[in-house]
């Protein structure tokens, strides 16, 4: 017999059991190359406050069966929300709001014989359950990756009914945290497909140059199922390169290709190839760019050629919207904008933005530097919050790791030195490693500090030894007062790396005039000084190998209360919410056009 505290432990493992389940799961490699139905589009949706719809199982979506029956809600006839988008920018009610909405919408999916079915999200923000037919599927947490769940089983050809609660709380265990310096945007923020495959399909693959080897084009695919002797062919027409191999007991297929003709991507001359993959009974293709980067002592080598990084930031916002950027039309926004500048390279902040982006950066020529929203404050102590930096990790590099324009992982934004954070960002940084190295991993550190007896700038965390390249922000004639003139500002950081100040700035209110050495004059003038001496700073940092201004567009954040000059607006921007270049714009391009 079982007694009451194991029948308690045997209960509580079955529950835990199923609710681990219904994780979703990390997607297959390249869904924009694969056959989708888009369920973006008006969503129904009910805003629930104060969290009764679970409760209610309004996931059920019920009606009146008989005289006495009624329910207290219905989706049909009320509130209508784009998807994808966020839902702050949809309605004033919701600018500032946190908690949960409900989505549903209904979809009809005919079958193909013998083939699979999966509902994929690019990104609900920040945590979610999804429920089918009034059955819950699958729950995801983090806001900036992707996942998917099959329901191949659960669908119906017609009329499925589909819910998802969405939840954009603050949660001291959560990445980012309780508090950050952009907008806490809500909602179904990217596309919804329904991907559609055969029973055993490509699942994954990895074609990549060799790091250092530049003729050598390592390439690993994973079918769908554990099948052995299941044929592969890899073809890339261009180079006339193409192979037959038989899967091992895992469905997997490890090769390389030799060839003396790749020409290599590069910002000025971003070539990709089309590379096709196909199996008995599935086939996909893909533009795969190849490059090497690698660093040697102070340098950063592209292609054998050290470089230096023209970089630029920007959130995946929309100022001009005031919401989240979500399309194609979004990306090239964004990044024109950063082209017009002159940079080679963007630094994403500070989460994974949308594939669009991704993937237009990578045509246009831009080497890209992604991260996870491990953003100060974040609760190192904790295991289940490591447990889901590791997975953000995981989620972001499977989407991503076919993108040459990739360069540099990001583990984490200004984090303050301590055993737990060490732990914590070690285990992100082997994550990474045991998926792909190819990348130079990267951190951003915010502890550079003047040092009065040595008269220089120095700092002293030494997990920086940890890391590919090193990177800093600091706010010099902003946060922190100039302790000797620019031009005599002396660095010692990170010697024998390379070192990216990845952060540098201060605000201006665009149009505004104003004193240009008294900081609070919020003008243009002021912000136009600050790069000036910056930019005469960064001549006396001797492993400098690449700078990225803060930031590109003026964001909303909540930081920001000054009631004229900011207006819940971080002012940091190159460019206005509205899009007006500032003055210090011109002073950036010209540097980079300099480099
Ligand atoms: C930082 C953060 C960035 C902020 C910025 C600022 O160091 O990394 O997310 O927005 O400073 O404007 O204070």
């Amino acid at each position: 017999m079982i007694k009451l505290n194991n029948l308690h432990f045997v209960l509580s493992l079955f529950f835990s059991l199923m609710v681990a389940n219904l994780f979703a799961q990390q997607t297959m490699t390249n869904v924009y190359g694969r056959r989708v139905q888009s369920l973006n589009g008006k969503w129904d949706a009910i805003v629930d406050l104060y969290d009764q719809g679970k409760k209610n199982k309004i996931y059920l979506n019920k009606k009146p069966e008989n005289k006495t029956d009624f329910y207290e809600y219905a989706f049909e006839n009320g509130l209508r929300l784009n998807v994808p988008s966020d839902w702050n920018s949809q309605m004033p009610e919701l600018k500032y709001y946190e908690g949960t909405i409900w989505y549903a919408r209904r979809f009809d999916a005919a079958k193909d014989r013998g083939g699979r079915l999966f509902l994929y999200f690019g990104a609900v923000s920040y945590r979610c359950r999804i429920y089918l037919n009034g059955q819950e599927i699958a729950q995801h947490e983090g806001g900036f990756t992707p996942f998917q769940v099959e329901i191949t089983d659960a669908v119906k050809e017609k009329n499925n009914f589909l819910a998802v609660e969405v939840n954009n709380t603050r949660r001291v265990d959560a990445i980012p945290a309780m508090a950050f310096d952009w907008w806490n945007y809500g909602g179904i923020t990217r596309d919804v497909f329904l991907i559609r495959t055969p029973s055993v399909f490509i699942d994954d693959y990895f074609i990549q140059l060799d790091k250092t080897g530049a003729d050598k084009i390592n390439a690993s695919v994973k079918l769908s199922e554990k099948k052995a002797n299941i044929p592969v062919t890899i073809e890339i027409p261009e180079l006339q390169l193409k192979q037959t191999l038989m899967t091992d007991a895992h469905g997997e297929i490890k090769t390389a290709f030799v060839s003396q003709k790749i020409k290599r991507w590069s910002p000025s001359a971003p070539t990709l190839y089309q590379v096709k993959i196909s199996s008995p009974d599935d086939q996909i293709e893909e533009e795969i760019g190849f490059r090497n980067v690698w660093v040697k002592g102070e340098d950063v080598y592209l292609n054998g050629q050290s470089i230096f990084l023209k970089s630029i930031s920007f959130h995946e916002e929309i100022p001009q919207r005031r919401g989240r950027a979500f399309s194609q039309a979004d990306a090239a926004m964004l990044l024109s904008e950063a082209k017009a500048l002159g940079c080679n390279m963007i630094r994403l902040a500070h989460y994974p933005q949308n594939e669009h982006i991704v993937r237009m950066a990578e045509k246009m020529g831009f080497l890209l530097w992604e991260e996870i929203p491990v953003w100060q404050g974040i609760d190192f102590d904790n295991e289940a919050t490591e447990e889901k930096a590791t997975k953000m990790m995981r989620e972001m590099v499977a989407r991503d790791k076919n993108r040459c324009a990739l360069t540099f992982w990001g583990v984490a934004n200004e984090t303050q030195p301590s055993e737990s954070r060490n732990t914590f960002i070690r285990q992100l940084i082997a994550t990474c490693r045991s998926m792909d190295t190819t990348r130079l991993i990267t951190a951003a550190f915010d502890l550079v500090r003047f040092d009065k007896e040595r008269q220089m700038f120095v700092m002293d965390d030494p997990f920086i030894k940890e890391l590919d390249v090193v990177a800093v922000n600091k706010y010099m004639g902003w946060y922190h007062p100039w302790p000797v003139a620019p031009d005599k500002a002396k660095w010692e950081v990170a010697k024998g790396q390379p070192l990216i100040i990845s952060e540098f700035g201060g605000e201006a209110l665009s149009g505004k005039t104003g004193d240009a050495d008294v900081v609070s004059s919020w003008s243009e003038d002021y912000q136009a000084t600050l790069y000036k001496n910056n930019l005469e700073m960064f001549k006396h940092i001797p492993n400098l190998r690449g700078t990225s201004p803060w930031v590109l567009f003026d964001f909303r954040s909540p930081f920001r209360f000054h009631p004229t000059n900011q207006e819940g607006w971080n002012r940091k921007g190159l460019i206005s919410d509205q899009g007006y270049r500032k003055k210090a714009w011109f002073l950036m391009k010209a540097y980079y056009d300099s480099k």
